[in-house]
Order: structure tokens, then sequence, then C-alpha cells
């Protein structure tokens, strides 16, 4: 999928497990998935997520037999249904077979470092990809995490992946680079990133950024996950102010009528674009 410069972009998450931390079990077999998938296209998505692992910290890994089950019949109907799809793996078995089904971009949380074979299946069909940043695994990343720069540092590994990427054949518009917010980091890690969003859009990668119903926002508001789509919308809004293409958010809609407001709001040419 061709990134667009000239506005941002939702992706619509699309959990097909049992145990994701804010929409696990809630999409009943193809059928429940495809009804949600076109709800979050109706509302405005420009893509649809779907991933068959969950990446919350301490969620144990799945066989990539249990991931296809749960991943290829919905990434199958979507396609046939004509919608976009991306898929947040990062088994390349999966990759290379979801691709062959029809989706259109990868969602790859651990930015090629533990499988960068995945450049080049998006390479071969003409996908698109996501790096995102994390420091250590799911089982892992939230037990210490540390930096001496973390804006620095992750800038840096972000544009390693990219440099993978491209080697690999990805044109670079091709290829979203992500902070991994919450993936490794504390929240004054999260914040220290939300903030440097304007180096990451310099860098001139299109940016994706994840902070839909995050537990940073949980511990700022005292809220569980299904209560904050506010603070998500108002996240993304000024995230698209930073110049953020894509926002891959639970709740379309809240999303989207943030981000027309910002928009309109926006004086031509203050966006900090490439
Ligand atoms: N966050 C999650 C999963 N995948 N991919 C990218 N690129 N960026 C993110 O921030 C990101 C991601 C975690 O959120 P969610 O999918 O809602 O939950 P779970 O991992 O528990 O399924």
């Amino acid at each position: 999928m061709a990134p667009s410069f000239s506005s941002w972009q939702l992706m619509g998450i699309l959990n097909v497990t049992p145990d994701s931390f804010s929409d696990g079990g809630r999409y009943a077999g193809v059928e429940g998935s495809l009804n949600a998938a076109w709800r979050m296209m109706s509302e405005g998505a420009d893509v649809i997520d779907v991933g068959g692992e969950s990446t919350r910290p301490g969620a144990e890994p799945v066989s990539l037999d249990e991931e296809l089950r749960r991943v290829l019949p919905v990434v199958a109907a979507l396609v046939e249904a004509g919608l976009p799809v991306s898929v947040d793996t990062a088994k390349p078995e999966v990759a290379r077979r979801v691709l062959q089904a029809g989706a259109r971009m990868l969602n790859d949380i651990h930015g090629l470092r533990l499988h960068p074979e995945l450049a080049e299946l998006a390479a071969e069909h003409g996908a698109a990809l996501v790096v995102m940043h994390m420091q250590g695994t799911p089982q892992t990343m939230q037990q210490e995490p540390r930096y001496a720069d973390v804006v620095g540092e992750v800038l840096d590994l972000l544009e390693r992946s990219v440099r993978l990427a491209e080697a690999a054949g990805l044109p670079r518009e091709r290829v979203f680079i992500d902070p991994g917010i919450g993936f490794g980091k504390t929240d004054e890690h999260n914040r220290e990133l939300l903030r440097a969003l304007p180096r990451f859009v310099a860098t001139g990668s299109p940016v994706l950024l994840g902070v839909s119903r995050k537990s940073f926002l949980g511990r700022l508001l005292n809220q569980p996950p299904l209560e904050r789509d506010l603070a998500t919308a108002v996240v993304t809004a000024y995230a698209a102010g930073c110049g953020v293409q894509m926002h891959r958010v639970h709740n379309v809609r809240a999303c989207r009528e943030a981000l027309v407001v910002q928009q309109w709001l926006s004086p031509p040419n203050c966006r900090t674009l490439p």
C-alpha cells in the first residue's frame, strides 16, 4: 500500500486472539471478524491490522500452527471482501502465507531484529512494512527498561531497520517506523518519545504510532482499557499535529473525529511533513 503524505491514515486493530489486553476474545470466528472489519472501514479505517498473537507484557508466544489457524481464514475473508489488510506477525511463514493470500502490509513489532527476511517477503509482494522498536521481548520487556538516551537509541535502531528493509528492496516510503510505545518503555520513556515525534517525522520515513488504550493512559487517568478511547483520540490528534501519518487504533470512529478536527484547525503547511 503506497502511503499518502497528504493526510493521515487510520489502521484499525483486529485482534483474533483470546488474550489481547483490550479486545481479546471479542470477535468470534471469521464472520465476527469480518463484521468488525467492515464496521471499522465504515468508520474511516484505511487498513485493517490482523493480529493472531498478543504482545501484551508477559503474553505467551503462540505456535506457528495456532497463529496460522487464527489469522489465515480471517485474512482470506477480508481480502475476498476487498478490504486492505495488514498482518501483525513476527513469523516469516505466517507472513509468506498472508502475503500470498493478498495482505498488503506486514507489521513487525521486532523491527526485523528477529527475522530480517520479513523485508524480502514484503518487497517480493510489493507490500508495505512497519518496523517497530522494542527493547527485549513481550515476555521480558517491562521488567526494567533502561536507556541512556531513549529517543536517540530508538531512532538509531529504527534507522538500522529501515536500512535493512531498503537493502532487501523496499523503498523507504513503504517502510513505516514506529517508536513502539509501551514496548520496553517506562511511562517517562513513552512521554519522551511522544514529545520527540517531530524528530521521527524529520527522518523522512513515514511514521506509524500505536498508543491505543495503552497502559500509560490507564495509569495517568486510572482507567481500564475500554475507557481509554477519549485519551487515545487526544494523543492521536497531537501525533497528527507532529506529522505522524498512520495511527493504529481500536476505536476508529473516535480517532477519525479527532483527526478531522485537528486537520481542520491546522493552517496549511504547519505540519512537519517530510
Ligand atoms: N501495539 C500492539 C500490537 N502491535 N504494532 C505496532 N506497529 N505498534 C504498536 O504500538 C503495537 C503493535 C499492542 O496492542 P494490541 O494489539 O491492542 O494488544 P495485544 O498485543 O495484546 O494484542
